[in-house]
């Protein structure tokens, strides 16, 4: 278990401060400055939704499209960070607020359609083979808005006409239970799965689980990823922390659990998660509180933490472990893991 992470992280984790409730509070870091930034703090990889790759997007036919995308491609060359995955923006467009891909009109899921096929194109050339979909308005704010069974085959059709529109591409379902909705047809790594089973390419489709959201789903992201990992599903994570059932707060890897964040560390390695390329994400938010200057301790200090989770899985005595599983002595268990986190 000496496998060392690489990590990625998305522009949206160094912003303004602006939240439900007011303004922007910091300046917004221009993207090369951010790129910088990334390197600086140890990155190796970028997340990015479809418009942080082609901010006007929406306006672009497919040639200018791809210009603007291979312009990118040699701005991240020239930084030195792969491309992680490229994810449509289904969320902000008027045209996707009663969500995208299960919207009771034709015309608006045809528009979830043609975003996710320029999705596709930016990600041909970065050349990254993932789309990672977090399907933030699919779901229900009155239960009987949307017939649930219709959606969900509305979701298969869409993952089925991206797969077939680009035999290279790999989905990646982000599940979350609600936020922007109030439920979300695809809460958990479970529903995820088996939304992937259903389409016509299950080979192609994997998770991305997010702490915070297994959390905010009442469930233990360790988990969560143990699970996916079973079936050979974990194709992503994003690391935060979350302080209880409220909104999704992307707070600092490990700042409010930290057992928690150590089992998350502990089933990834010891899965050898990475191996197959994959990256250790974060998706993690600075305080509104924090200066200018000061507004990335979050991402350092989330990789400090992971880093440092990493050294205790490292030096965790497995024979104590495995003797405590034999003898059903776990209230020792539980004391030397303390011990071992207090240590
Ligand atoms: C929001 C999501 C988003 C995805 C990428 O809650 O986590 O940031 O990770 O679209
Ligand atoms: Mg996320």
């Amino acid at each position: 278990m000496t496998a060392t992470f690489r990590y990625s992280v998305g522009p949206w984790n160094i912003h303004t401060g602006a939240d439900t409730f007011g303004p922007p509070v910091r300046a917004e870091v221009p993207f090369a400055r951010k790129l910088e930034l990334m390197k600086e703090i140890g990155f190796d990889a970028i997340q990015l939704h479809d418009d942080d790759a082609v901010p006007d997007l929406n306006e672009c036919d497919s040639r200018s499209l791809r210009t603007k995308a291979k312009e990118l491609k040699r701005q991240l060359d020239d930084a030195g960070l792969v491309p992680e995955f490229v994810a449509p923006r289904l969320w902000e467009d008027a045209r996707t607020r009663d969500g995208a891909y299960t919207a009771n009109l034709k015309q608006l899921r045809d528009y979830a359609d043609e975003r996710s096929k320029k999705a596709i194109e930016v990600a041909n050339e970065l050349g990254t083979n993932n789309i990672v979909l977090w399907l933030a308005r699919e779901g229900n704010f009155v239960p009987e808005n949307k017939s649930t069974t219709r959606s969900l085959h509305y979701l298969t059709e869409a993952i089925n006409r991206m797969l077939e529109a680009d035999k290279q591409i790999r989905i990646m379902i982000e599940p979350k239970p609600n936020e922007p909705v109030d439920k979300s047809f695809v809460p958990t790594v479970g529903h995820a799965l088996a939304l992937g089973y259903a389409t016509a390419d299950p080979s192609r489709v994997g998770v991305l689980i997010e702490s915070a959201h297994s959390l905010l789903a009442g469930l233990d992201p360790a988990d969560d990823m143990a699970f996916a990992l079973a079936h050979r599903k974990l194709w992503g994570v994003h690391l935060n922390d979350q302080n209880g059932l409220k909104f999704d707060q992307d707070r600092p890897f490990g700042s409010v659990n930290l057992r928690q964040a150590f089992n998350q560390v502990r089933v990834l390695m010891e899965s050898g998660y990475g191996s197959g390329g994959e990256y250790v994400g974060l998706d993690v938010k600075a305080l509104r509180t924090q200066s200018d200057e000061k507004a990335c301790k979050h991402l350092a200090n989330s990789l400090f933490v992971a880093e440092r989770l990493a050294d205790k899985v490292r030096s965790l005595n497995a024979a104590e472990v495995a003797a405590r599983q034999e003898d059903g002595d776990y209230e020792e268990l539980d004391r030397y893991i303390i011990d071992h986190l207090l240590g």
